[in-house]
């Protein structure tokens, strides 16, 4: 990396000690593909919340203010602010302070709130109606498509056809300027994941094989690599791209050894390939 400035991302995340979701994964990743992550943990967990009990659980809802405090003082810049998993509604008012202090760097908003046409066991009312406050004022969003349903006020749909995801999509692209809506099931025996850029104007598909089991923490590596290959200067095609098919060898990996879904996905092996960056198989939407 000669004469390229390394980008910085500060990460408001949670971090959950197994489980492989959040900062957890999407610390490497980023670092994989050269770029400075900085954690702000939003909450701090033995595992993540998915197929497991007796959770230790902190909550740091107020670590997060008093961390960008500090960061303004020292006059540290971020190139992105990327928000995921938050632990209260109080939170996402940590994050729009975040987005507002850092105004020109690429806001990403991951808006975790569920799967599988249901929020996760943490997420109250009151914390998924105040995600769009979010949405608003995010350059860059990833819902999967409950989230995207969720923040649409629509039903979780069984099935979709390409015209009315393209709906959806432009009707988000009226709130933000880059949307992608991950796990779409378009086709038969395929799965895609579906981007519009407003500024660019195009509506993008990047399809994956369907596989019989479902991991946690893939949407976490999804958006983090789609966040370092924006940074990066990559289009939003290329990003979605990168994004896909790194999560796909995870994924595929992990369904390969027939290893337990809650555990995430076996990424570890496979971070060389984020130096990659030869990507090809998007086509229009
Ligand atoms: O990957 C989403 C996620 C992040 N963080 C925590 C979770 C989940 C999904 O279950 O429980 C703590």
């Amino acid at each position: 990396m000669i004469n390229k400035k390394q980008q910085r991302v500060a990460a408001i995340h949670d971090l959950s000690g197994f489980g492989r979701c959040s900062l957890a994964v999407i610390i490497p990743v980023l670092s994989s593909m050269g770029i400075q992550c900085c954690p702000v943990p939003t909450a701090v967990l033995s595992t993540h919340t998915g197929g497991f009990d007796d959770i230790a659980i902190k909550d740091l809802t107020d670590y997060i203010g008093a961390a960008l405090s500090q960061y303004k003082k020292l006059g540290i810049e971020f190139d992105s602010v990327y928000s995921g998993f938050l632990a209260s509604a109080e939170q996402i008012d940590h994050c729009l302070d975040f987005f507002d202090a850092y105004k020109n760097s690429l806001k990403v908003v991951d808006p975790v709130m569920g799967d599988h046409g249901r929020p996760y066991r943490t997420y109250t009312p009151e914390l998924c109606g105040r995600m769009g406050e979010l949405v608003d004022v995010a350059d860059v969003i990833t819902p999967n498509l409950t989230e995207a349903s969720i923040l649409l006020g629509e039903q979780y749909p069984e099935e979709l056809t390409a015209g009315l995801v393209k709906r959806w999509l432009a009707r988000l692209g009226e709130r933000v300027r880059i949307t992608v809506i991950t796990g779409v099931p378009l086709a038969e025996g395929a799965i895609a994941n579906v981007g519009f850029d407003r500024e660019r104007g195009g509506f993008w598909r990047v399809d994956c094989d369907y596989v019989p089991a479902s991991y946690p923490g893939t949407g976490d590596i999804f958006a983090g690599v789609l966040t370092g290959s924006l940074l990066s200067g990559d289009s939003l095609p290329i990003a979605m791209d990168r994004a896909t098919s790194f999560t796909q060898i995870a994924i595929k990996n992990t369904f390969s050894y027939g290893l337990e879904a809650r555990n995430g996905v076996l990424f570890e092996p496979s971070l060389g390939r984020l130096r990659d960056e030869s990507a090809c198989g998007f086509k229009r939407l």
